[in-house]
C-alpha cells in the first residue's frame, strides 16, 4: 500500500499537468469574390509604411476568357470593415498562386498562370509593378503553364534571374515538364520577355521550386504533379547554375505520386534541423508528408526519412480531375512553452475543408504523431490556397480562406483559449 502511494506521488510530480491551450479559429469577417482561388499575403507600401496586402487569383473554366487578380491593400486595418477588393488585372488567363518579386523590384509581384483546362493552357510569368503587366517568358505558342518562380543570379553577371518549372500537357500523349531559367537582361526597368534557358528539358518540376542552403550547399527543392516527382537539384559550378551539364538531380522519394506542393520548413519535429513539408493531391488517397533531410554532410546521397503525417484525403465527389488535399503551411505558434513544434494548416482543396494539425508530443523529436481537426468546412465548395500571417500585429495569426464555388473569402483569427 505504502509502495503504491509512493508511485502515485512520483507520477503526479513527474507529469505536471502542462496541457496545451486549444487553438480556435474565430470568424472575423468574410467578403464576396467570384471564383476566389489562390490567396497570398504580400508586403506592400501604403500610406508611408509597409503593410500586408491580400492578393487573390480568380479564374473560371470558360475557354479562352481572361480571368482576374484582386487585391485588398492594408488588410490589417480592414479586418472588421466591409471589404471591397480592388482589381489588379483582368488580362491574365488562369492566374495561379502569386509570388512576391521584391528581389527584382520592391513591392512587385509575379503572377504564374495557365492550367490544364481547355483554352486556358497558354500561361506565362507576368511581372506586375505599379500598373505595368509584363510577360517574362517568350511566347513559343506551345501552351506551357506555370505555378511558381524563384530568384537567383544563375550566371553570375550581378543581375537576379528567375527559375521556374513548367508543364505542357497535350490532350493525347504524355506531359512534358521542364526546369528553365529566364536571364535578366539588366535593364533599368522591365519592359519585355527575358531569354529562356533550359536546365532540364523533360522530367523536370512543374509546380514549386525553392532554393535553400543545406550543409553549405546551394540546392533547389522542386516537385512535379504531372510527372509525379519530388526532386532536389544542385550545380557543380555553384554559384553558377547556367551550365545544364553540371547540374545534378536526385529523387527525394522514388514513389510516383501527384505531388502538389513542397516547402522547406525551419524545423517540424524540434531537433533544430529543417524538414520538408509535402502534400500529395489525389483522387482516392491524398496525404500530408514530412521528410527529414539526410544526416549532415550527406545531402547529395543520403536518404530522406519519410513520415506520413496524415492520409486518406479525397474529394467530396469522386470525379476525375478532382483531388485532396491542397497546400500545407507550417506556422510558429509558440505562445506557451508547451507548444514547441509548429502547427500545420492544410487546405483540403476539393474536400472543402481546412485542417489544423498539432504535434502530440512536443518534447520528442522522434515522434511524428499529430492530432488533426477541421477548422473550416464548406459543404459545396473547393478550398483554394489558404494564407496565414499576423496582419494586424496583435500576436494572433489571421487566416484567409478562399471558397472557390461559394465565391467567398473567409477571414479567421487563430486564438488560443
Ligand atoms: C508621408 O511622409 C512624408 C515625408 O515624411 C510626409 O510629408 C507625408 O505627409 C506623409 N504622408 C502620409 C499620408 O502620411
Ligand atoms: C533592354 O534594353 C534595351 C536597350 O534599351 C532594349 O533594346 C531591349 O529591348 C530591352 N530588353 C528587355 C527585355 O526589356
Ligand atoms: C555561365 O556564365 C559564365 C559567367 O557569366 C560564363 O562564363 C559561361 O560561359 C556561362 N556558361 C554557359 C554554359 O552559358
Ligand atoms: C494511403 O496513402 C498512405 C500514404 O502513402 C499509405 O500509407 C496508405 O497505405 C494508403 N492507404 C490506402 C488505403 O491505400
Ligand atoms: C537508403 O535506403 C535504402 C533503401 O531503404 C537502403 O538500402 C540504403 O542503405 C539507405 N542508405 C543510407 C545511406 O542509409
Ligand atoms: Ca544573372
Ligand atoms: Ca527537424
Ligand atoms: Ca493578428
Amino acid at each position: 500500500m505504502q509502495f503504491y502511494q509512493f508511485i502515485l506521488v512520483v507520477n503526479i510530480f513527474a507529469c505536471p499537468l502542462l496541457t496545451k491551450s486549444e487553438i480556435t479559429p474565430v470568424l472575423l469577417n468574410k467578403f464576396e469574390l467570384t471564383h476566389a482561388g489562390f490567396s497570398t499575403l504580400l508586403r506592400t507600401w501604403t500610406l508611408n509604411s509597409t503593410s500586408w496586402a491580400l492578393v487573390i487569383s480568380c479564374f473560371n473554366a470558360v475557354p479562352k476568357t481572361t480571368d482576374y487578380v484582386y487585391s485588398v491593400p492594408n488588410i490589417g486595418q480592414q479586418l472588421t470593415t466591409r471589404i471591397t477588393p480592388t482589381l489588379v488585372t483582368d488580362q491574365i488567363i488562369w492566374p495561379n498562386g502569386i509570388v512576391a518579386a521584391d528581389r527584382l523590384v520592391e513591392y512587385s509581384m509575379i503572377v504564374p498562370s495557365g492550367f490544364l483546362v481547355p483554352g486556358k493552357t497558354n500561361g506565362n510569368l507576368y511581372f506586375i509593378s505599379d500598373t505595368n503587366i509584363i510577360p517574362l517568358v517568350p511566347d513559343d505558342k506551345k501552351n506551357w503553364f506555370y505555378h511558381d518562380a524563384e530568384f537567383k543570379d544563375m550566371d553570375g553577371d550581378g543581375h537576379i534571374d528567375i527559375v521556374t518549372g513548367r508543364a505542357n500537357v497535350p490532350l493525347v500523349g504524355r506531359p512534358t515538364t521542364q526546369l528553365v531559367w529566364l536571364k535578366n537582361p539588366g535593364n533599368q526597368t522591365i519592359t519585355g520577355p527575358w531569354n529562356l534557358n533550359y536546365l532540364l528539358t523533360k522530367g523536370g518540376p512543374d509546380i514549386q521550386v525553392q532554393f535553400a542552403v543545406v550543409d553549405s550547399l546551394q540546392v533547389l527543392f522542386a516537385n512535379s504533379f504531372f510527372e509525379r516527382k519530388l526532386q532536389m537539384f544542385w550545380s557543380d559550378l555553384d554559384p553558377l547554375w547556367n551550365d545544364s551539364t553540371k547540374l545534378h538531380v536526385r529523387h527525394i522519394d522514388y514513389e510516383p505520386h501527384p505531388y502538389e506542393c513542397i516547402q522547406l520548413t525551419l524545423d517540424l519535429n524540434g531537433d533544430n534541423r529543417p524538414d520538408l513539408l509535402v502534400t500529395v493531391n489525389d483522387e482516392f488517397n491524398g496525404s500530408l508528408i514530412a521528410y527529414e533531410l539526410p544526416s549532415s554532410g550527406d545531402i547529395r546521397r543520403g536518404n530522406f526519412t519519410k513520415h506520413i503525417l496524415a492520409s486518406g484525403f479525397k474529394p467530396r465527389v469522386q470525379v476525375k480531375g478532382q483531388g485532396a488535399p491542397g497546400q500545407a503551411i507550417a506556422i510558429q505558434y509558440y505562445s506557451f512553452t508547451v507548444r514547441k513544434k509548429p502547427i500545420l494548416i492544410l487546405s483540403g482543396d476539393d474536400d472543402g475543408c481546412v485542417y489544423l494539425l498539432e504535434a502530440i508530443h512536443d518534447n520528442d523529436p522522434s515522434n511524428w504523431e499529430y492530432s488533426m481537426k477541421i477548422i473550416h468546412q464548406s459543404e459545396k465548395s473547393t478550398i483554394g490556397q489558404v494564407s496565414v500571417e499576423d496582419v494586424d500585429s496583435d500576436g494572433h495569426p489571421e487566416m484567409f480562406v478562399p471558397a472557390y464555388n461559394e465565391g467567398i473569402v473567409y477571414i479567421y483569427r487563430l486564438v488560443d483559449k
